[in-house]
């Protein structure tokens, strides 16, 4: 069988790992952080193919979050993980529908083969069970953590705890160099703030 290629894990997450409630992202006005997603994902690595594409996985709870004129996320392709997953080759041709697929594995086979389009790369986008199961897989390479120091009341967890410089299963924090060099972005020194909220931009890696 094929390799998996590597995946990305992006998430904003509260200091015990909160990244929602009630079906929603439990922070408001964050317009800066969102803003920073949409760059991140969309960005190209530096060495695609021409035309290529990033591909944005999901489940079905959080593209229901995603409000419907953001949706599908413009310029990625968008792969939405449902148990309902019905034609997903046909509804690939209206722009309005996202592709959909039944478990993670089909995703990044999706993703991987039966393209047109060459992808550049793929990002895991949550919630809480899709991360799960993505973190499971040894392609799961590198989290891309919004670490928002403010607690927020959370009914949906990221599933490892991000701490410090080092976490369970051999992983490391990266520094804010190299968190630049990866996403192509400028990150200030020192965090964010914003809407009364202080977060910080982090990258880490899985070394074993
Ligand atoms: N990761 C990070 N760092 N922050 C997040 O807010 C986040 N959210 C999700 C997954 N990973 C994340 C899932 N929830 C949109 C809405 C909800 C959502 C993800 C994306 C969304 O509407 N995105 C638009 C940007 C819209 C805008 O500019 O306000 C996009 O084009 O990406």
């Amino acid at each position: 069988a094929m390799p998996l290629p590597e995946l990305t894990l992006i998430v904003a997450a509260t200091r015990n790992m909160g990244i929602g409630a009630q079906g929603s992202m439990p922070w408001q006005g964050l317009r800066k952080e969102m803003q920073y997603f949409a760059r991140v994902t969309t960005r190209l690595p530096p060495q695609a193919p021409p035309g290529a594409v990033n591909a944005v996985i999901m489940g079905r709870k959080t593209w229901d979050s995603i409000p419907p004129k953001f949706r599908p996320l413009k310029g990625r392709l968008n792969i939405v993980i449902t148990r309902s997953a019905s034609s997903s080759g046909a509804s690939s041709l209206a722009p309005t529908e996202p592709v959909r697929v039944s478990t993670l594995e089909q995703a990044l086979q999706l993703a991987q083969t039966a393209r047109e389009t060459p992808l550049g790369r793929i990002f895991v986008m949550g919630g809480g069970q899709i991360y799960d199961a993505a973190l499971k897989l040894e392609a799961a390479r590198r989290v891309l953590l919004t670490s928002i120091d403010r607690e927020f009341d959370c009914d949906t967890f990221f599933p490892l705890e991000l701490r410090g410089e080092e976490a369970a299963g051999g992983w490391v924090r990266r520094s804010r160099e190299e968190l630049q060099t990866w996403t192509g972005e400028e990150i200030a020194e020192g965090g964010q703030e914003e809407a009364g909220t202080k977060y910080e931009f982090q990258m880490w890696e899985k070394t074993i």
